[in-house]
């Protein structure tokens, strides 16, 4: 298979270096286009180990960053469901809602939840909270409602066998969500998705499917291995797979991605589609340390979902 991504030459995007006040790392990032601008919503942990959320803006999404001075969404209070840091947005723009929906991880001691907040400017947020309770984190929103409902995907981790898949939920009021269905599935034995899943970013429409990226793990013994996958997913019933790709399309190679705090991770949380230059552009955290962007060709990319194998429901992986 030739390479459907390409690194962007001004990878690393956005560093520690790049923070106006001292912080450990800068990872993670939903990313939206605002008033023409890109806008990343990145995962900041700071020197004690806690995540916040801040805005970074660029005119061509590579380069010239401004960062903010002061986090959109910041931890809780020693009270709150997400004292140990929020992580890992994905952003979503609902035109329902004339918004922007930023779906996060809130850590606390219960564990990682689902948490909610929407913002119209990025400069300020209206939060919802936990939605979905502890153990749960990966959540992304679809940008269409699915028979008037907001659909949400997310990764329930379950109890006692610790299976970790992406399930999908309704809602039509953002706070209480239907049971979950089961979408996509790691593969056991030897894939590279193997150990634990999640949904990536909000999946993009397509006239064939709901085009989605997503992580996959596999455990080696020097740790843990992300790479990233493409799923096809059925517009009217999106928990339905139409395509699933064997291959990983993205994974570490670049020395930002091999060195850092988690050393081969990319993690996908940002994909932005530009028709007019038939590309996608891929944010993701590379190594738990910086923001990294990868482009690809929209219509390679959707072709390539396209010849991918239909999911056997008889074939146990
Ligand atoms: C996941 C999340 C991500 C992180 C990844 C690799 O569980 O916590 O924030 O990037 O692990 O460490």
């Amino acid at each position: 298979m030739t390479e459907l991504f390409t690194r962007s030459p001004a990878n690393p995007l956005l560093t520690a270096d790049d923070w106006p006040y001292p912080v450990n790392s800068v990872f993670n990032p939903g990313a939206a286009v605002v008033n023409g601008e890109t806008v990343l919503l990145c995962r900041v942990e700071d020197r004690r180990g806690i995540s916040h959320l801040s805005v970074a803006r660029s005119a061509d999404g590579a380069t010239g960053w401004r960062v903010d001075k002061e986090p959109l969404v910041a931890p809780g209070d020693h009270a709150d469901s997400s004292r140990w840091g929020v992580e890992d947005p994905r952003v979503t723009r609902v035109d329902e809602l004339d918004s922007w929906l930023v779906t996060y991880t809130a850590y606390g001691p219960e564990g990682p939840g689902v948490a909610l907040a929407t913002t119209r400017d990025f400069r300020s947020v209206e939060r919802v909270g936990v939605v979905l309770p502890p153990a749960d984190k990966n959540a992304a929103l679809l940008p269409r409602l699915v028979d008037g409902q907001f659909a949400l995907f997310h990764r329930p981790m379950s109890e006692p066998d610790r299976r970790a898949d992406v399930w999908l939920s309704r809602s039509r009021d953002l706070r209480s969500w239907s049971t979950p269905q089961l979408v996509l599935a790691a593969r056991p034995g030897g894939w590279w998705d193997n150990v634990r899943i999640g949904m990536g970013p909000p999946p993009l429409w397509t006239p064939q499917g709901w085009l989605a990226i997503y992580h996959g793990i596999k455990e080696v013994a020097a740790g843990l291995v992300y790479r990233v996958g493409v799923v096809l997913l059925d517009l009217a019933q999106p928990q339905r797979v139409l395509r699933r790709g064997e291959d990983w399309v993205f994974a570490a190679s670049a020395p930002y991605e091999r060195v850092g705090d988690a050393p081969n991770v990319v993690f996908p949380t940002g994909l932005l589609h530009d028709p007019e230059r038939d590309q996608v552009r891929l944010y993701y955290g590379a190594a738990d340390s910086c923001v990294a962007l990868a482009t690809a060709s929209y219509s390679e990319l959707l072709a390539y979902a396209l010849s991918c194998p239909e999911p056997d429901q008889s074939r146990s992986w």
